[in-house]
């Protein structure tokens, strides 16, 4: 019954009506972007179509910038060697971002807002949503300013965290995905994921993969996959028709997966379209402590593709 009720644009728009601290900045922002919309309307790709360069890439990532900075001389020369290549290879990765101590820490407080049941297991059982909001200690990690000012620099203007997901006794298994489906953006790409080890990776507890330079590739939205819906109802296409559809992409471009061999405290960050996933987790006696954020890009509208739904701000 939730369902078929949640598959009506109408349902959103009225439960958003009422979320206008969260959402009433988009007024402004439609006006800007020249959108004649109001912050409770469900709001899609289609949307922005008509406006010129709708389909590009709006981000040019600041290297210069960043190699200038003072905090680029402190980090490890790993690490500065993948941050230079992260404009061809749309990831970077941190190698030993967060010190041991740090991630058991992490790890301790994840355990405290299961303990104290501020957060529960959801989608399959596998998933904490949003601990950032429950917890100072794993906000400051997301905004630590050297991770900021780094994803600053990536995103070409400030990134705000906006969303986080913890997952600590199973992988996600999510197959190879383009963030961008699910938050997307006007203009596209001011999105940024990041994602932490909280311990090591192993080849069979559901380790990070992903396909370097194939966030080159052209942005796949709902008009990809046959999803866009109608005036009243959004596209009733299941999700696994766009991973299907995702499945053929990687076929067809001939691209290269790698498997993100992380050790606790390891950082990978990911542009809006890289495509990306979650190995299958093999030994379910091995646990899979990790913390996915994500980031939107300030002046952006921030939206959910799939659902035609904008995104709710803290
Ligand atoms: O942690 C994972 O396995 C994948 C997470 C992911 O794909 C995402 O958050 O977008």
């Amino acid at each position: 019954m939730i369902g078929w009720i949640r598959q009506y644009k109408w349902t959103y728009a009225l439960y958003n009506y009422f979320q206008q601290s969260r959402l009433g900045h988009l007024n402004a922002l439609y006006s800007r972007y020249g959108l004649d919309k109001r912050y409770y309307e469900p709001v899609s790709s289609a949307d922005f179509d008509h406006l010129p360069d709708a389909r590009k890439e709006s981000i040019e990532p600041d290297i210069a910038g960043l190699k200038a900075d003072a905090l680029f001389s402190i980090l490890n020369p790993a690490t500065q060697e993948s941050l230079l290549a992260y404009p061809e290879e749309g990831y970077a990765v941190l190698k030993g971002w967060l010190r041991p101590d740090e991630v058991g820490l992490a790890n301790a407080e994840v355990q405290r807002l299961l303990d104290d049941q501020s957060l529960r297991f959801r989608y399959s059982n596998k998933k904490l949503m949003f601990a950032i909001h429950h917890s100072d200690f794993l906000r400051r990690i997301g905004e630590h300013p050297h991770l900021q000012a780094i994803l600053n620099y990536l995103i070409d203007g400030e990134a705000r965290l906006f969303q986080s997901i913890n997952f600590v006794h199973e992988g996600s298994e999510q197959k190879t995905h383009s963030d961008s489906v699910h938050m997307t953006t006007y203009p596209l790409g001011g999105l940024l994921g990041v994602w932490i080890a909280l311990e090591d990776m192993t080849p069979d507890n559901g380790p990070l993969h992903y396909y370097p330079g194939s966030h080159k590739l052209p942005y796949l939205l709902n008009d990809a996959y046959g999803n866009e819906g109608n005036r009243w109802k959004i596209g009733d296409q299941p999700y696994s028709a766009y991973e299907q559809m995702m499945e053929k992409k990687v076929k067809e471009w001939g691209l290269e997966k790698r498997i993100f061999e992380a050790q606790a405290g390891d950082v990978l960050i990911w542009h809006a379209n890289l495509l990306h996933g979650g190995e299958p987790h093999r030994d379910k006696s091995q646990p899979r402590k990790s913390m996915v954020l994500h980031y939107f890009k300030e002046g952006y509208i921030c939206y959910h593709e799939v659902t035609q739904r904008p995104a709710l701000m803290k």
